[in-house]
């Protein structure tokens, strides 16, 4: 990365090239269409030099005429059309005004995420709040989206996107930022205004519809002064709820889109772990296999992978969390990797375990099948539709009896405590909701039915620790899960992860 230089040598002709473009770019909401042009009227033509041309025609995140290969027109994001991301907008409201009880106002605040920066000037790579680009599909830090409707109006409601304003130097520097322009024609907002005025806006609301009342909906897990300092100021006439739930309902049930996109993402994964067990050999780094589900992940289109994956060889695997991915795996040894990567905003999540050598021990093949066989009975169950907890409790008993099968907890004699002594062995859940977020719609309880376009995991696990006693001990320090992801359709259900295999004979035939 480049280091910046000190403002101190810029040369007096950029110093006024800069000076002239920030006063020409104070652009209100009632002329957007002049915003941008100006920054050329300045210039010298000596400085339209073939890299300012491209710069001005540049956009902040891709669009149909800089990235035609990702877009089509009207796209904001890849198959997320401008119509999709203003239908959820719609709904999103419709739902605030089934909660409230009609005779008051709404306001709905929701924030983009902020960079966040390494040390220095070094970024983070940058993630968009969920939510905010669930709304909208806008890519940009530091974003208000402000919706408000007014008393008994249930469809009718106002966008307006609050944007932080920009200067030149930042622009030669970091590339093209957001304008007013781009919120209105790419993304399909309303309106759009610079961030100063969020307040001043937010306040006249409140005063235009203080006889009625007004409710702000915001996410209650984040701070936003701004917000705070409105309604400590106006104090008791503001009553404030939390959106996430309602965001949450909405975006558990993914579209035809988001469907295509999570899989492809999930297609993306599988693919990369093919090739990934494919490199695998004995005294291999658990770096170096992380390096490889990263490259070939986005060497296929992947933005990076969703979350730092598990990689743990040998009895490394019982550690749930494991992500030092440091050690060698030894010949002889399991490894287990859960990975899964972002592709346009949506998320993958597998696990696999394999062989580091290729080639399964016999001990290794009774534990893996007892596994996947409880595996493969959860996805066909989850054609009855049942909630997720149902799926935990069937996993408990599948397993206990599948583990007794194979000499483990001798001394459990009823369903029951087969069921406890599977618990003690897999203390995690066997499954989540799945979309943008890889622990997706967490507002979204684990006891409701399945319902067509939910995406789940089903991921039992068997982790046998060095002292576990209920365990033989040639099982002793294996550590496995076997993680898909399910779409619900309207005929069943459709395995997203499907092209990675998962029996031992695959395994073994894909590694030889
Ligand atoms: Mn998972």
């Amino acid at each position: 990365m480049v280091a910046s230089r000190s403002s101190r040598i810029l040369s007096p002709i950029w110093k006024q090239i800069t000076r002239n473009v920030v006063e020409s770019t104070i652009v209100s909401s009632r002329n957007i269409s002049s915003s941008l042009v100006p920054l050329t009227q300045h210039l010298d033509k000596n400085f339209m030099d073939s890299a300012t041309t491209k710069f001005i025609k540049s956009y902040p995140q891709p669009v149909f005429e800089s990235h035609p290969n990702l877009l089509k027109k009207g796209e904001i994001t890849p198959l997320i059309h401008k119509d999709e991301y203003k239908e959820r907008r719609t709904k999103l409201m419709q739902k605030v005004f089934q909660q409230s009880d009609g005779s008051k106002a709404n306001i709905v605040v929701v924030q983009s995420s902020s960079k966040l920066y390494m040390s220095g000037k070094i970024p983070y790579v940058f993630r968009q709040d969920s939510d905010f680009f669930y709304l909208t599909g806008c890519l940009e830090p530091d974003v208000v989206l402000v919706m408000v409707s007014s008393p008994c109006f249930s469809d009718k409601y106002e966008s307006i996107l609050f944007i932080p304003k920009t200067d030149l130097n930042t622009e030669v520097w970091e590339g093209p930022k957001l304008d007013l322009n781009f919120c209105v024609n790419i993304l399909g907002i309303e309106q759009a205004n610079y961030d100063s005025q969020i307040a001043p806006f937010v306040c006249s609301y409140i005063k235009q519809n203080h006889l009625n009342g007004v409710q702000i909906w915001r996410d209650h897990g984040r701070s936003f002064r701004i917000i705070d300092d409105v309604i400590t100021q106006k104090g008791g006439s503001i009553t404030t709820l939390d959106y996430v739930p309602l965001i949450h309902n909405l975006r558990v049930i993914k579209s035809k889109s988001e469907q295509e996109l999570m899989r492809r993402s999930c297609s993306i994964i599988a693919e990369a772990t093919i090739e990934t067990m494919k490199k695998s050999k004995p005294s291999i780094c658990e770096s170096q296999l992380w390096a490889c589900v990263e490259y070939h992940s986005r060497m296929s289109g992947a933005q990076y992978l969703a979350y730092p994956p598990v990689v743990a060889g040998g009895p490394r695997a019982n550690t749930i969390h494991y992500i030092n991915n440091n050690q060698l795996i030894n010949n002889g040894e399991m490894v287990l990797m859960d990975a899964g990567c972002q592709y346009h905003g949506y998320t993958s999540d597998m696990t696999r375990c394999w062989p580091i050598n290729g080639k399964f021990t016999s001990h290794q093949t009774e534990a893996y099948e007892a596994l996947l066989d409880v595996q493969l009975d959860l996805i066909q169950f989850c054609n009855e539709r049942p909630p997720l907890d149902i799926l935990f409790q069937r996993m408990c008993r599948q397993l206990g009896k599948n583990l007794q099968q194979i000499g483990f907890g001798k001394d459990a004699k009823s369903c029951v405590e087969r069921a406890q002594m599977a618990y003690s062995v897999c203390p995690h859940h066997v499954s989540h909701y799945l979309g943008i977020d890889v622990h997706d719609t967490g507002k979204i309880n684990r006891n409701i039915p399945l319902e067509t376009g939910m995406v789940i995991t089903i991921e039992p696990g068997l982790y046998v620790d060095l002292n576990r006693s209920i365990a033989p001990k040639e099982f002793h320090g294996l550590g496995l899960r076997i993680e898909d992801d399910i779409l619900i359709t309207e005929t069943g259900v459709e395995v997203l992860t499907q092209s990675c295999p998962k029996t031992v004979a695959e395994i073994e035939s894909i590694m030889r």
